[in-house]
């Protein structure tokens, strides 16, 4: 029996992390990194883990990041060495800042290639400096025959520590050098030495009950040993200062119920997951701007989240007359724009709050909506109206730029899963994030983009799913791409060179005009293609099953 200590390793690794409860693996082929792909097919071939196979790192980690994003649970992502690891940087980066769980398995040369000008080796470790809650260098695997592990397949104690201390990390149960514990990437950086594989020992011969009372041992010993979380700390506020509830990304429905509890108006963003309920005061950043009235009576703000998208709502953190409450969040970092955040755990008031103060936000909403002509013309508001009515059981998933930020405005008040990678807002990865989190959830998704956040993934299309996938899904999920299309990107019409520089000018610079095909694209990845340019299209569009790039072709 030919044997490998590398490929002994990679199927103890990957069953141990299995049995902690990391059951989704991305990976990207590689040569490096070929004993942790054969372990990993192994599993799936087991229905022990679902596998992705996909070509493109920087897309493979967006993906793992939106199946972690949808789940709670942390994605597996296997790389190659070089380059490969550096492509994962931006989802790392966003995992960091969101604090979604991943693991991320990087193959790396054994030491005494490393610095010798070997093919394909760099600096792999610290590459995601403190993105990363831990960074692993493990030397490469010498020992244990494969022999001795087939007839015996108990996973070694070292790699059992490894596995679960990497899949604490990543959920935030534990830290390490006294940090804060707080969800997020972890990467194992793995040195293998030739041989680099062999067919035994199969990795799903270490799925047994003994394997995994191990793991969960360990597990729970490292729950024991964590820093116990301080007191929670409560605030008791005074009634009488007039007061929002600010809902960033990724808050929940605790922004709802205290904004209920105390009749506070809610401005809530759209993937805060808070934009519902009868307190939603919707085009709350057009109203900041608009009505001095209400918007210089705000004596107090309570914010959940991680709020982004309008300069109106951050502009509410730095006025000196203004009290910030932040409600702490074990996923994200602690929101201090502004510096003159609280930080508390909760929030009560001393007596009742006066309901007028609600009703005047409610009532001016609602005048500043009937007061934009709605003319029939497939405009952005459309878009997102007609988005928003059909999504029921349906995923939606927001690209950066402009339709986010008219979604702010115009999205109804309901309750929706919506996901958008506010962490850092970049433009990149969201199509690649958007099929992860079809792929978690089994449910149709639809991702609203505009034409250069498309362009920029456009390589996460040739994703297939029924191709792609072990075990095969038994329905492939449907997925709708919804790109408005003004030709470059209209975000920057806000900017202040729109005003300072000449038109060429500013559109060599900023607005980027392009001229793709988007029907070819959609073709030669093998999507269905439709161009929408009214209502009731674009309505029966949203109904059909499949998968769907539409252009919704938008005024710039
Ligand atoms: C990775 C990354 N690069 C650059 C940016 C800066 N940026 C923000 S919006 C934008 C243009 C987006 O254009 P489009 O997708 O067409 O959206 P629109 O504003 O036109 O709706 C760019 C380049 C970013 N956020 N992320
Ligand atoms: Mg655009």
């Amino acid at each position: 029996m030919t044997s490998s200590p590398a490929q002994n390793f990679a199927a103890q690794l990957l069953a141990a992390l299995a049995q902690a409860g990391a059951q989704r693996i991305f990976l990207a082929p590689g040569a490096r990194s070929q004993s942790l792909a054969i372990a990993a097919g192994q599993l799936a071939e087991a229905e022990a883990v679902e596998l992705v196979v996909r070509l493109d790192e920087r897309g493979v980690g967006f993906a793992a990041l939106g199946a972690a994003l949808a789940s709670g649970e942390p994605s597996v992502v296997i790389t190659t060495s070089g380059t490969a690891v550096a492509n994962l940087h931006p989802a790392v980066l966003e995992a960091h800042h969101s604090g979604v769980p991943m693991i991320l398995l990087t193959a790396d040369r054994p030491e005494e290639l490393r610095g010798v000008g070997a093919n394909q080796t760099t600096n792999q470790v610290g590459i995601f400096a403190d993105a990363v809650r831990a960074c692993v260098d493990v030397p490469a695997p010498t020992e244990q025959p494969a022999s001795d592990l087939v007839a015996n397949p108990e996973i070694a104690d070292h790699i059992v520590e490894l596995a679960a201390e990497a899949y604490a990390l990543s959920i935030g149960l534990t830290s390490r050098n006294g940090a804060t514990p707080r969800p997020g990437p972890v990467q194992l950086n793995l040195q293998f030495r030739e041989p680099l594989s062999a067919v035994v020992p199969a990795a799903d011969a270490f799925l047994s009950a003994a394997n995994g009372e191990a793991v969960e041992a360990r597990l729970a010993a490292l729950a024991a040993s964590a820093t116990r979380q301080a007191a929670p700390n409560f605030a008791l506020v005074d009634a009488a200062i007039p007061t929002v509830v600010v809902a960033g990304a990724e808050s929940g429905p605790a922004a709802v119920e205290l904004a209920e509890s105390w009749g506070w108006p809610l401005l809530a963003e759209p993937s805060s997951g808070a934009r519902f309920g009868g307190n939603a005061v919707l085009a709350y950043r057009p109203l900041l701007e608009q009505r001095p009235d209400l918007a210089q009576r705000i004596g107090r703000v309570v914010v959940f989240g991680k709020p982004t998208l309008s300069r109106a709502v951050i502009g509410l953190f730095k006025r000196l007359d203004i009290e910030v409450f932040v409600v702490r969040d074990s996923r994200l970092e602690d929101f201090n724009v502004g510096g003159r955040a609280q930080h508390v755990d909760e929030v009560s008031v001393s007596h009742e709050v006066d309901g007028e103060w609600l009703a005047e936000w409610l009532l001016a909403d609602k005048q500043l909506r009937l007061a934009q002509p709605v003319d029939g013309e497939l405009t952005r508001r459309e878009l997102i109206e007609a988005v928003w009515e059909a999504t029921g059981e349906e995923v939606l998933v927001l690209g950066a730029s402009r339709l986010i930020r008219e979604a702010e405005v115009w999205a109804p008040a309901k309750i929706a899963s919506v996901f958008s990678n506010r962490g850092l807002a970049g433009i990149d990865g969201t199509i690649a994030t958007a099929l992860g989190i079809a792929q978690a959830t089994g449910r149709k998704t639809r991702v609203l983009i505009g034409d250069l956040t498309a362009l920029h993934d456009a390589g996460s299309l040739a994703a297939n799913p029924l191709a792609d996938t072990l075990p095969r899904p038994a329905a492939e999920p449907d997925v709708q791409i919804i790109v408005g299309n003004d030709h470059g990107g209209a975000i920057f019409a806000g900017l202040e060179p729109a005003k300072l520089l000449p038109k060429g000018q500013f559109e060599r610079l900023f607005s980027t005009p392009q001229s793709v095909d988007f029907e070819s694209l959609a073709k030669a990845y093998g999507w269905g293609f439709r161009r929408i340019t009214d209502e009731d299209d674009l309505r029966r569009s949203l109904e059909l099953e499949g998968r769907w790039l539409f252009e919704v072709v938008l005024e710039r």
